[in-house]
């Protein structure tokens, strides 16, 4: 006898999960729709399943819990938040897995690989893996999975074979995701603020200047050079500089922005970074966070592997990020409008998301390193400081 997917859903809120991420399955649809139309949680739409994981991540990071939903199919697109943000910083966090070409059932073709690595790919990264059956307690699973994660502070999963749940007849995504077409006025009235005047800045410059504006606010950086840097300053309390998940600084941020929509969170993003995880911005963008501030920092290069060229220079990020939704885009291109373009940023909190493309030189500050403190006291710290301030 199939199980009621209600069962599921009522099961995750019980164990207080609120913040919902994913890319849909059909074997999850029920519980995707119910997701998006329940006021009780919060539902992000992920542009790809490692969106979902790193959303997820920043609602634990903000003091609540989620889950990651996602067809075993893209699995493989969520291992790298996984083994990189998740599982070194302690982050507890439940992956609700699908299970197309479970080995011995008949499926798709396409799905047999990976339905015969799905339990080997969760175990060889150490996460904990129970698959519901029909005959399992899914409030005991669900419970089991959330007791672990939050001892052990370390994802969990389930996984959902096909033909677990029952299909709720006609269930459609009834949304609150939003569905709202941008009217003509909306698409034609974003323009991008421009700033300038003298020679670009260097990110060093770039992250004075924001320090003595936002210094106090919220904000997770990207991999690499930016987070030593930003790491150097010590405001763990405030500042997630984070290593790894390369692409997915922006959704982290979305996960915080979603669990706590009063705070103001700034993303300090870089070119490369942000081209790995372009869809980010129509997430980003069609959930239209309130106090959101996107900065992104163009060297024109991956400088932290050695200074190899991005294709930067033929991307417009503040067209694009209007073109998805954004409320507001600036451009930056020179020291002289550093100051005007990061007020002009901060006086946009509340408006909707902003992002400032900000290009800069390729100096480097010499002799940066990784952050003192480990992952796991870094992502508590932060935590720690984001709940405890109003
Ligand atoms: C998924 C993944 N691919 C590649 C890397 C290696 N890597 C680390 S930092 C980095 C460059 C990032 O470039 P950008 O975002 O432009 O920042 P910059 O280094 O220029 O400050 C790369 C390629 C990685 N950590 N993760």
């Amino acid at each position: 006898m199939p199980l009621d997917p209600q069962l599921l859903f009522d099961a995750l809120l019980k164990a207080g999960i609120r913040g919902f991420s994913g890319v849909p399955c059909s074997i999850l649809n029920d519980l995707i729709c119910e997701a998006e139309a329940s006021s009780k949680v919060d539902y992000v739409a992920a542009s790809v399943e490692g969106e979902a994981v790193a959303a997820a991540a920043g609602s634990w990071l903000a003091g609540g819990l989620g889950v990651a939903m996602m067809q075993n199919s893209g699995l493989g697109n969520a291992v790298n938040p996984l083994a990189s943000l998740a599982i070194p910083y302690e982050i507890p966090l439940l992956l609700l897995v699908s299970w197309r070409g479970e080995p011995g059932r008949k499926d798709a073709v396409h799905h047999y690989p990976m339905g015969a690595a799905t339990p080997g790919l969760l175990e060889l990264l150490g996460i904990p893996t129970a698959v519901l059956r029909e005959d399992s307690n899914v409030q005991r699973s669900v419970a089991d999975a959330v007791a672990y994660m939050e001892k052990e502070r370390r994802p969990a999963a389930l996984i959902v074979p096909r033909g677990l749940f029952e299909a709720v007849p006609g269930a459609r995504a009834r949304g609150r995701v939003p569905t709202r077409e941008r009217s003509a006025e909306q698409r034609q009235a974003g323009r991008v603020s421009r700033f300038g005047g003298g020679s670009l800045p260097s990110r060093t410059d770039v992250l004075a200047a924001y320090l003595a504006r936002c210094g106090d606010e919220a904000a997770v950086s990207t991999t690499g050079y930016m987070s030593r840097e930003v790491a150097s300053h010590a405001l763990v309390d405030r500042h997630f500089p984070m290593q790894g998940s390369m692409g997915f600084a922006a959704a982290i941020a979305l996960g915080i922005a979603r669990q706590r929509p009063e705070r103001p969170v700034f993303v300090l993003d870089g070119d490369g970074a942000l081209i790995m995880r372009l869809g980010s911005l129509a997430t980003i963008g069609a959930l239209a966070p309130p106090r959101f501030v996107h900065l992104v920092i163009d060297n024109a290069t991956y400088a932290s592997t050695g200074g190899q060229r991005t294709v930067s220079p033929s991307v417009d990020f503040a067209e694009v990020a209007l073109a998805c939704g954004y409320a507001g885009a600036g451009f930056c291109s020179g020291s002289d409008g550093l100051a005007a373009a990061l007020d002009w940023a901060r006086e946009s909190l509340g408006a909707g998301p902003t992002l400032l493309h900000i290009r800069v030189d390729e100096r480097e500050s010499s002799g940066l390193e990784r952050p003192a403190l480990t992952p796991p006291e870094i992502a508590q710290a932060f935590r720690v400081g984001l709940m405890g301030r109003a």
